[in-house]
């Protein structure tokens, strides 16, 4: 095993840090110390600086930061593609799910598996994941129907830390899909939320936010704002699936918790638009449900963009929505779909998916006392990351310095 204490030196890289201040224009290299970004110079300058560290060539090679997937429910189990047949033939995502598919058929699957073959039905996802440059990844529990299958989940996410060179933010998806004869039916549910199941898994320490879904087929703006007050008073930042089937409002409740996030938008008006400005709240698009349910009405980018609300990009990866595993494809269904830039996408997996996590102090950027996560790219310039579909351009990532 490489010794993370000794430096490592990354030279002869072409550095896209993402970051606001720029760099000098002999910035070609990266010094890598203790798991850090230690300094960022010349070659020369940093060998002079680092006589005795282990030197890797990156031979030209772009550098980024390493890629931030900020919204996954990846940790499942179960397989859905029969309901995609159903879908072909007609049926709507919603009917499937009234109809107790959809969210309730994976939470059964995923009741039946034990931690170790959870984390290996989600290992391959994640992998793949890995494949495209991601250091850190978001994973929200949610089709647990009981708070023990529920911290199960959880743990489980955590857990994949030990198996992959990987961070993980956990997420608690506290109001997902009402456990089926749950008594008092989704208010019921929510009371015991707010009177037990967030409490308990706040004293795990297994979650670094809580998450809802706001839809007419699942929770009302008003059950989301008392999920909401009570992580509040438990000290977890809050994030929520707003707007994507309907307008329900949820991007100015969101913003109205000071949000980390507010995931999807299809159905965001101006209002909403508004309110996630004044309170910082990130905007995270995902486009691989926006083109699974083949959705006619994209999110309001350039609302979005004209009122300087940061963009995130994520996968959403999920079993009934988004079976999407690469956040590149991600990028490229954004840019095509929705008409983000390249430099839009590129910051959406990075600085400003760090920011939706609430990590941009730590990574998302080539900074000097930030993480050293870096992905290093076969490819000759950024947009071609964004531009190309399935042609696997990570040359290496780097988690942590090594
Ligand atoms: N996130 C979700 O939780 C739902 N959609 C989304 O984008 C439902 C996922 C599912 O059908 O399993
Ligand atoms: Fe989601």
């Amino acid at each position: 095993m490489p010794d993370a204490k000794a430096a490592r030196l990354y030279v002869n890289g072409r550095l896209l840090t993402m970051s606001a201040s720029a760099g000098g224009d002999a910035d070609d290299s990266i010094a890598a110390l203790d798991g850090q970004i230690a300094a960022i110079g010349s070659h020369a300058e940093l060998r002079r600086q680092y006589p005795d560290a282990e030197v890797i060539d990156l031979d030209g090679r772009l550098v980024t930061p390493g890629l931030i997937d900020c919204h996954t429910h990846i940790v499942y189990g179960g397989d859905r593609s029969s309901e995609m047949e159903r879908r072909l033939a007609g049926e709507s995502y919603e009917s499937i799910a009234r109809a107790g598919g959809g969210i309730l058929s994976t939470a059964a699957a995923t009741a039946r598996l034990d931690e170790a073959a959870l984390a290996a039905a989600a290992l391959p996802r994640i992998d793949a994941l890995l494949a495209d440059g991601v250091t850190t990844l978001e994973i929200k529990s949610g089709y647990g129907l009981t708070l023990a299958a529920e911290l199960r989940c959880l743990q489980v996410a955590r857990h994949i830390e030990s198996l992959r060179p990987l961070s993980v933010r956990t997420t608690y998806l506290a109001a997902h899909v009402v456990p089926p004869r749950f008594p008092g039916g989704s208010d019921g549910y929510v009371e015991s939320l707010c009177t037990q199941y967030l409490a308990a898994v706040a004293a795990s320490g297994l979650a670094h936010a809580v998450d809802a879904y706001c839809e007419t087929i699942a929770f009302s703006v008003a059950q989301v704002a008392r999920v909401f007050d009570c992580a509040q008073s438990l000290k977890l930042p809050v994030k929520l699936h707003a707007d994507q089937l309907s307008n329900m409002h949820g991007a100015a409740l969101a913003a109205r918790y000071s949000a980390l996030s507010a995931d999807h938008l299809e159905f965001t008006d101006q209002a909403g638009v508004g309110a996630l400005a004044e309170a910082g709240t990130v905007a995270v698009l995902l486009p691989g449900a926006f083109y699974f349910l083949r959705q006619q009405q994209a999110p309001p980018v350039s609302a979005l963009r004209q009122a300087g609300v940061p963009m995130a990009i994520a996968t959403d990866c999920n079993p009934g929505t988004s079976p999407l595993c690469s956040l590149l494809t991600a990028m490229n269904l954004a840019a095509v779909q929705f008409g983000l830039s390249t430099a839009e996408c590129l910051a959406g997996v990075t600085r400003e998916a760090a920011r939706a996590l609430g990590v941009l102090a730590d990574r998302g950027s080539i900074e000097v006392g930030k993480r050293c996560d870096l992905a290093i790219w076969n490819v000759d310039q950024p947009s071609a990351l964004v531009y190309s579909l399935g042609s696997r351009p990570l040359y290496r990532r780097v988690w942590g310095g090594l």
